[in-house]
């Protein structure tokens, strides 16, 4: 018995010493006798979103988590990680640095049209930080890309719906042709781009059509929306567009409880308060991420160059087939809608972008 198990004993420690001999052997390319080539790990890639504001409630930024989220769970050796820079914009270049200070990040990824002027002055203390701007404009800085969206053509089909609906039979319009906006706060994407547009639009339905435009002066305070949605329905305003981030939800409850009508700006939204938003003029922030984050990913982006997406590229758009619009809106309404939402899809109607 007890030589039986010592020869037990010495079969295994020599079954141990070979497995890893074996082991190597199967590792060989049989036809070159050499090791078999690894596939290369790819470095790690961490990337930090930065939003400037909150996430939640914010459209935009929204779609950022979710385009950023996609592109990183389709590549292991890359990470995200999102940090909220709140509503005090003084403290934004200050938080960004403190990013780049970490030294842990091979892409910063944020959003606004403020976000690449910030970015190109922390770059200047990081000259190895890379930087993606998206609804943002700044060509010619290595460090950074960016992608700006045609929100000339983003404001017009707003504004043509908009011109549809106070000129319309519906329900809640009546036959003053004052049309209402409410923003948070002005800057030149938003003056240049975004007002003009929609103002275009409007006059292209009836060229008689006013603008009852109102400044919150925050992106935050729903109340405040509220209460100038209200003083202008009590004005003979019965359709607004909200470009107001959180503060939006304040001014679709003023239009929910006097039967008026809401347009919106950047996501599909139909279904938060149907019946009341009948309009949706999008931007598709989502895909544009994650195809610019897969690029920095892979190594693909090009760093310095600054993209200008229309509708024709499939990146500004109107939603015209949710269920919730098809419900809401009646159909010759949609009909006139529909033709100016396939021009501008097509290209036949391009608006230009102006010099911000
Ligand atoms: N949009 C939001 O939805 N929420 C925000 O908190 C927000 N903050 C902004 C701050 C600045 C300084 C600027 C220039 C824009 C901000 N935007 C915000 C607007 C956003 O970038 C975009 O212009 C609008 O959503 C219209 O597409």
């Amino acid at each position: 018995m007890k030589r039986f198990s010592r020869l037990m004993l010495a079969a295994l420690l020599v079954l141990c010493m070979a497995a890893p001999l074996a082991l190597f052997a199967g590792g060989q390319n049989e036809s070159a006798g050499k090791p078999a080539e690894q596939p290369k790990k790819a470095e790690p890639f961490a990337i930090a979103a930065f939003i400037p504001g909150v996430v939640a409630g914010s459209p935009l930024y929204e779609q950022l988590v979710a385009g950023a989220k996609k592109a990183v769970a389709e590549h292991p050796n890359a990470s995200l990680k999102v940090v909220e820079g709140g509503f005090n914009q003084a403290e934004w270049p200050e938080k960004v640095t403190s990013l780049a200070a970490t030294g842990e990040y091979k892409l910063i990824i944020s959003s606004n049209p403020s976000m690449p002027f910030i970015c190109a002055d922390v770059g200047k203390k990081f000259p190895n930080q890379k930087f993606i701007n998206v609804d943002g404009y700044l060509p010619g800085n290595k460090q950074i890309y960016t992608m700006l969206y045609n929100q000339v053509e983003q404001g017009y089909l707003a504004g043509y719906m908009g011109g549809l609906v106070t000129t319309s039979k519906m329900k809640g319009a009546n036959p003053d042709l004052k049309v209402g906006m409410i923003v948070a706060q002005e800057y030149p994407a938003l003056t240049k781009m975004m007002k003009p547009g929609y103002l275009k639009g409007l006059h292209a339905v009836n060229p008689k059509i006013t603008l009852d435009y109102r400044v919150i002066g925050n992106w935050y305070d729903a109340n405040k929306a509220a209460d100038l949605a209200n003083s202008m329905f009590d004005a003979g305003v019965d359709v607004i567009l909200v470009i107001a981030g959180g503060a939006n939800q304040g001014a679709i409850n003023a239009a929910k409880e006097r039967g008026k009508y809401i347009l919106y700006f950047d996501s599909n939204v139909y279904s938060m308060a149907p019946g009341t938003i009948v309009g949706c003029s999008v931007l598709y922030q989502e895909k544009a991420v994650y195809k610019v984050v897969s690029e920095a990913i892979t190594g693909k982006i090009k760093y310095g160059n600054a993209d200008v997406v229309s509708a024709a590229d499939g990146y500004v758009d109107f939603v015209d087939d949710d269920p919730v619009y098809i419900k809401t809106v009646p159909e010759d309404v949609r009909a006139k809608m529909s033709k100016v939402v396939k021009d501008m899809r097509s290209g036949k109607l391009a608006l230009q972008v102006p010099k911000l």
